[in-house]
């Protein structure tokens, strides 16, 4: 039998915690035959919440889930993690001016990437879903030095499948037909989701929507806005659908990409496409064995070279944001 893999999951009272740690308990992250320990960390407000999943994981008596630790200990949270799923963060409250938020954030993602470099397991892969995401992720980068750069992601997933299932949906083709659709950038809403080499069987998206006024207007904006339209439907913000996108994200990351298929991850950017380097950036990757390559060599027109450099633009922006926050 598989040694079991520690999974930590930060925020794990919060409502994607909620959904996402049965779904890893379930082997849908790392597969079926793979047994895991759940490690939940949550802040001291939230202890008796997080107490609470953990009874409801202990009565699903869930086969693969060979251990739990609940906390509010970041070190004892941190402890042996192979794989860390940092949801937990300060959202943003009606009239909170934009560098209050990216402080707090920037105070827990230091603070936190201090306990993973020390505490966690050797080659620990993260993905930081908290938003801002792909800014938190960098702090994270940035104070925890030894842990290389390559292992350090956030979720950009979402967004991609988001972007699959428009296309499914106008087509009324079955979502796993769709294939390597692109989200670039920030997990915001200047990301720009590019269908420009996106198929279905061996034919371009494009040449089957046969609508180009509306690949370029208004379904890159509905996979913009996304999360504003669910939180006014569900009066909460997305959940479910996060979850899975995270699991997806590691597991295709953990256990390989299919043959030529691509995902988008959000990773420390090398200046690929000549977007700013040095910002954690969301481009089409492949992964093997465990580490993520950036798809290279794709064309890029002027349109989508227009919305590379705006969601760029917008990610050395919240850098430095970040970084005034720390002086
Ligand atoms: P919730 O507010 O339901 O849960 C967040 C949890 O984090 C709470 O239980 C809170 O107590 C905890 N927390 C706060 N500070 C913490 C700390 N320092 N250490 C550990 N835990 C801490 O939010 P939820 O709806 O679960 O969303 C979580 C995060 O995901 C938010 O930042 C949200 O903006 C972000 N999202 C990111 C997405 C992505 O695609 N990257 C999509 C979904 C989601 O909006």
């Amino acid at each position: 039998a598989k040694e079991p893999v520690r999974v930590l999951v930060t925020g794990a009272a919060g409502q994607i915690g909620y959904a996402l740690v049965p779904m890893i308990a379930r082997g849908i992250m790392l597969g079926a035959d793979q047994p895991v320990i759940l490690h939940m960390l949550d802040i001291p407000f939230a202890a008796e919440a997080l107490n609470g999943v953990k009874m409801e994981l202990v009565d699903a008596a869930f086969p693969l889930l060979k251990g739990v630790v609940a906390t509010t200990d970041v070190v004892e949270a941190c402890t042996g993690v192979n794989v860390a799923v940092m949801v937990g963060g300060f959202p943003r409250k009606e009239g909170m001016e934009r560098k209050d938020v990216m402080s707090k954030n920037v105070s827990i993602y230091k603070s936190q990437a201090s306990a993973l470099e020390q505490h966690a397991a050797p080659n620990c892969k993260v993905l930081v879903v908290a938003n801002p995401a792909n800014t938190n992720a960098l702090i994270l980068k940035e104070f925890a030095p030894s842990i290389p750069a390559k292992n350090i992601t956030c979720l950009t997933r979402l967004d991609h499948n988001r972007a699959l299932g428009q296309i499914s949906e106008r087509l009324s083709v079955q979502v796993s037909d769709v294939k390597n659709v692109i989200i670039w950038g920030n997990h915001s809403s200047t990301q720009y989701p590019d269908v420009n080499h996106a198929t279905v069987g061996d034919k371009p998206v494009r040449e089957l929507v046969k609508d180009d006024e509306w690949l370029n207007g208004e379904f890159i904006t509905t996979v913009q806005q996304r999360g504003a339209a669910i939180i006014k439907a569900r009066k909460l913000s997305s959940a479910l659908s996060a979850a899975s996108a995270a699991c997806d994200h590691i597991r295709d990351w953990v256990l390989g990409t299919p043959e030529g298929l691509w995902v988008s991850m959000g990773v420390y950017s090398d200046g690929s496409y000549n977007v700013p380097a040095g910002v954690i950036y969301s481009f089409p990757v492949t992964c093997k064995n465990g580490e993520w390559t950036i798809v290279q060599g794709l064309a890029i027109d002027e349109f989508s070279r227009k919305k590379l450099d705006l969601t760029g633009a917008e990610l050395t922006e919240e850098k430095e944001l970040a970084y005034s926050c720390l002086s």
